[in-house]
């Protein structure tokens, strides 16, 4: 396999390229990644040394660096999992999250499609997309599954909504062998600290109080990454093109239990917790029927949420210098200067 990996240096991207690294299948490895706030070197530079990785830095919207890759490296299969990926930005700034989860979606099919029909190969294309595309489950026993109509309810899942949508009408219009995996919420080691999880963490870490948006009782189902990147694998390796497949972690939690259990584990007191303005939009709930996967790609979520939560606790304790400076005076300005306009308070 020669794969293309974009978005590299995230959060699930880096953890995807280890595992990539540690197949004997993979004859060559390229992470395109634009290094924006969230893609970060440092999470890919153990693979560096490998010399099946290349490090490219250049952004997917680009056409030429994506033509020209197909070409000098004769890529024979994509995972796409470059996107703006926060839903709190998308809300104030929308038009990068249609640059980068459309456009730029639409530049790697294009670049795929093109490339089969010079060299009649076929490049098999794995679109990551998220089960924030479904929309809202306002509570009772109702889940997402892969035939649940798209509603997206927030920019970020709307752009989303649009890429997967375009990776699934390129399968039938171009014949490109697209499959799109839609997750539910990752968390592990190396996540951003804007997201829920290791907000919470280094803001406990540092006493800093934890801003709780609403009544704290919204539900999401939480997959530990590395068990996401298996069912990823999986789907690249074995997945029908033109499919779609659900991936889950059998893990709903409401927000205030995580929060409460990441107190716990760091023996903060739980006067921390500061109830602020509700995240407008904000869906109530998520939850996932992933018996597709199961069934057809063998994928299983393997780890429990108290011990994944617990592994992502430790992880940030023992790595103060990865997260540190991210927590720097840029984040706080970033913080005071749109949280404040969206109405919430942190
Ligand atoms: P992340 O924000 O940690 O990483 C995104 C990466 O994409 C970064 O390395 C960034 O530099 C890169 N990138 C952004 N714009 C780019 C561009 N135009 N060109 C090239 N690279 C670009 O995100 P993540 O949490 O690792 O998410 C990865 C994927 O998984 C995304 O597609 C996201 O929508 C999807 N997803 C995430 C979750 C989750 O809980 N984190 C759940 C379901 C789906
Ligand atoms: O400070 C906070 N306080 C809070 O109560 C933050 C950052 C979040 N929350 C709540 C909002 C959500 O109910 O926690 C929950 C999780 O929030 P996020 O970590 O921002 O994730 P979410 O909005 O659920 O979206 C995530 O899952 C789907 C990822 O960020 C997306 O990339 C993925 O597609």
């Amino acid at each position: 396999m020669r794969l293309l990996v974009t978005g590299g240096c995230g959060f699930i991207g880096s953890a995807f390229l280890r595992k990539a690294l540690a197949s004997t299948e993979v004859e060559r490895l390229v992470n395109l990644d634009a290094l924006t706030y969230s893609g970060r070197r440092e999470n890919v530079a153990e693979l560096e040394s490998d010399r099946r990785f290349r490090q490219v830095e250049g952004d997917i919207a680009d056409a030429a660096i994506v033509e020209r890759l197909f070409e000098e490296e004769q890529l024979t299969a994509v995972v796409n999992f470059a996107a703006e990926s926060h839903v709190d930005r998308s809300l104030f700034a929308a038009r990068r999250f249609v640059r980068t989860n459309i456009d730029g979606a639409l530049c790697l099919l294009e670049g795929a499609r093109g490339h089969q029909e010079r060299t009649g190969r076929e490049v098999r294309f794995v679109h990551i997309s998220t089960d924030e595309i479904y929309g809202d489950l306002e509570g009772g026993d109702d889940v997402f599954r892969e035939d649940t109509p798209v509603a997206p309810r927030n920019p970020y899942s709307a752009t989303k909504a649009g890429g997967d949508l375009l990776a699934l009408a390129f399968g039938r219009t171009h014949g490109v062998p697209v499959i799109v995996t839609r997750s539910s919420n990752n968390y592990g080691p190396r996540q951003y600290p804007e997201k829920l999880i290791p907000l919470m963490i280094t803001n406990a870490l540092q006493d800093q109080p934890l801003p709780v948006y609403g009544d704290g009782r919204n539900v999401r189902d939480w997959l530990w990454m590395d068990d996401n990147c298996d069912g990823i694998w999986a789907a690249l390796e074995r997945g029908e093109p033109g499919e779609v497949y659900n991936l889950g972690g059998a893990s709903e939690r409401e927000n205030i239990d995580v929060i409460r259990g990441i107190l716990s584990a760091l023996n903060k007191p739980e006067t921390l917790i500061q109830y602020v303005d509700d995240r407008p939009g904000h869906d109530r709930r998520y939850a996932i029927d992933f018996s597709k996967a199961q069934r057809e790609l063998g994928f299983s979520p393997k780890t429990k949420f108290e011990d994944g939560l617990a592994k992502t606790v430790a992880w940030y304790q023992e790595h103060e210098s990865w997260w540190r400076p991210l927590r720097d005076a840029s984040f706080q300005d970033y913080y005071r200067k749109h949280y404040g306009k969206l109405g919430l308070q942190t």
